[in-house]
């Protein structure tokens, strides 16, 4: 009975793996953290040290079912461990066949493509500087230039040559434009999301191969149909693909795209300097990012909020290293910034954090500086303070005519409210002066707060898509 139990049991798992009809999936390597930790709590420390790879979907699923059944409970822990590693065997003979198939047939598909881009997402950044080294040698294997999901701008560094910056409407179009006149789409561990498509053809071009490498399998030809779909992580499928591609030689199509890319990007970034308004008062964005990117260090991590400002910020920056930007994502809540940065701090105390908040989202947190005091936390952060729900106020300039409804808002003198709670206040109120603010509030010893003077009338609408119906044609 127990053997006839289990034979069903494997039938039955490694079945259920050729469901997915969308995209043809191949596993690699699905075993993250978060599954160890389930492992963990359901069967003990032995299988969650073991570092299996498999279909963890299709596992897990195998799993609660021979959890439940009598037989199974009835088994001691060494016949269990049986159960366990016969499933993973299959599950990894078949998922490894798999493999193979689908990593050629991206290879064939990145070989033959006269318009490669390579999207990298957070997959990559979550593993760090080793997996931004081997998007880069992939990039560079085939001449393919690179574009990032916003808020992952940090997963490869902005002074790469073939990095675009974030694609989407957060992006400064460099990106969103190749997206839209690639022939191949190779998704590096990202979902293809929101902020980064706005789930729609016109920021990804609809005749495009989308090879798509996910460890979340729902997350694979979710949004966009994909031709490939590699259920893996990306840094092992990049180090793969690296392999497989050693010897490549791109075609001339490829080399004209390329020089066009990197034509685009030296015109834009020069312009974006060259047009940087750095004396205006009250202080302009264009000109106070300039400011920032020449003052942040390069091991600095920063932090975001939702509003206009910070938005604009996603791509405004340059992020040397993974790991040095965080901000709401899709959740796009409004006073994240500032307490997020203060966990970061703690998890990092040797780097420098800077955070960045519109007025109205500091308000929503402002008793955390209390927080800050208290367990000696010191960030620095800067509030752009323009005495508007900027953002609000963004879509009821463009889209409602500027019949303006509860935008504008009370917002008081920053820096003096910190220096009642104990922190450092510096007020800022031309562009030039955010990097000395920035420099003392980092060497300084406890947490600072730099109240940065902005204009009320520098308002940016990203979300056009709610708007559609008012937008002009
Ligand atoms: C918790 C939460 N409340 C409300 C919103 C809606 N919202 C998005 S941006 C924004 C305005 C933010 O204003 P501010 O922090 O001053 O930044 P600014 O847009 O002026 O740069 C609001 C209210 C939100 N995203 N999250
Ligand atoms: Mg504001």
């Amino acid at each position: 009975m127990k053997y006839l139990f289990l034979i069903f049991l494997i039938i039955m798992i490694v079945g259920c793996g050729s469901e997915n009809k969308k995209s043809s999936i191949l596993t690699l390597s699905s075993f993250t953290d978060s599954t160890s930790y389930a492992l963990g709590a359901d069967l003990g420390e032995n299988l969650k040290r073991q570092q299996v790879e498999l279909d963890y979907d299709v596992f897990m699923a195998g799993l609660t079912d021979a959890m439940l059944d009598d037989d199974l409970v009835k088994l001691n822990q060494s016949q269990r461990r049986g159960v366990m590693s016969s499933l993973q065997k299959s599950i990894r003979e078949k998922a490894k066949k798999e493999g193979e198939e689908n990593l050629k047939k991206a290879v064939k598909l990145l070989s033959e493509a006269h318009k490669p881009v390579i999207l990298v997402g957070a997959g990559v950044k979550n593993y760090g500087t080793s997996a931004a080294d081997s998007v880069l040698k992939l990039a560079e294997l085939l001449n393919a230039p690179c574009t990032t999901s916003p808020g992952h701008g940090d997963a490869i560094p902005y002074s790469h040559p073939l990095n675009a910056g974030s694609a989407g409407p957060r992006g400064s179009g460099l990106g969103t434009k190749l997206l839209r006149e690639a022939d191949v789409i190779l998704v590096l561990g990202s979902r293809l999301g929101f902020n980064t498509t706005f789930y729609s053809y016109e920021n990804l071009n609809e005749k495009a191969s989308i090879i798509q490498c996910e460890i979340d399998l729902n997350s694979i030809g979710r949004y966009f149909p994909v031709e490939v779909g590699i259920h893996a992580d990306a840094k092992t499928v990049t180090d793969e693909l690296c392999k497989m591609l050693e010897t490549h030689k791109s075609k001339k199509e490829v080399q004209d795209w390329l020089d066009q890319f990197k034509d685009n990007r030296k015109n834009y970034f020069e312009k974006r300097d060259a047009d940087a308004d750095t004396e205006s008062v009250p202080i302009l964005p264009s000109g106070l990012f300039k400011e920032l990117r020449g003052a942040l260090p390069e091991d600095c991590v920063v932090t975001l909020d939702a509003g206009t400002m910070c938005l604009q910020l996603t791509d405004a920056l340059q992020y040397h290293q993974p790991k040095s930007l965080f901000s709401p994502l899709d959740f796009g809540l409004v006073g994240f910034s500032y307490p997020a940065g203060l966990g970061i701090k703690l998890a990092a105390p040797e780097r420098p954090v800077v955070s960045f908040h519109g007025d109205g989202g500091m308000s929503m947190v402002i008793p955390e500086l209390s927080t800050a005091i208290e367990n000696n936390i010191n960030t620095v952060v800067c509030v752009m303070n323009n005495g508007t729900w900027g953002a609000e106020a963004a879509y009821q300039k463009d889209f409602f005519e500027g019949r303006f409804i509860g935008a504008h808002i009370t917002t008081p003198e920053f820096d003096k409210v910190a220096e009642l709670y104990g922190c450092k206040g510096i007020k800022v109120e031309k562009a030039g002066e955010i990097g000395d603010a920035i420099k003392a509030g980092i060497e300084g010893d406890c947490p600072t707060v730099i109240d940065v003077q902005c204009s009320p009338d520098a308002l940016y609408s990203f979300r056009q898509d709610s708007f559609k119906h008012k937008v002009k044609q």
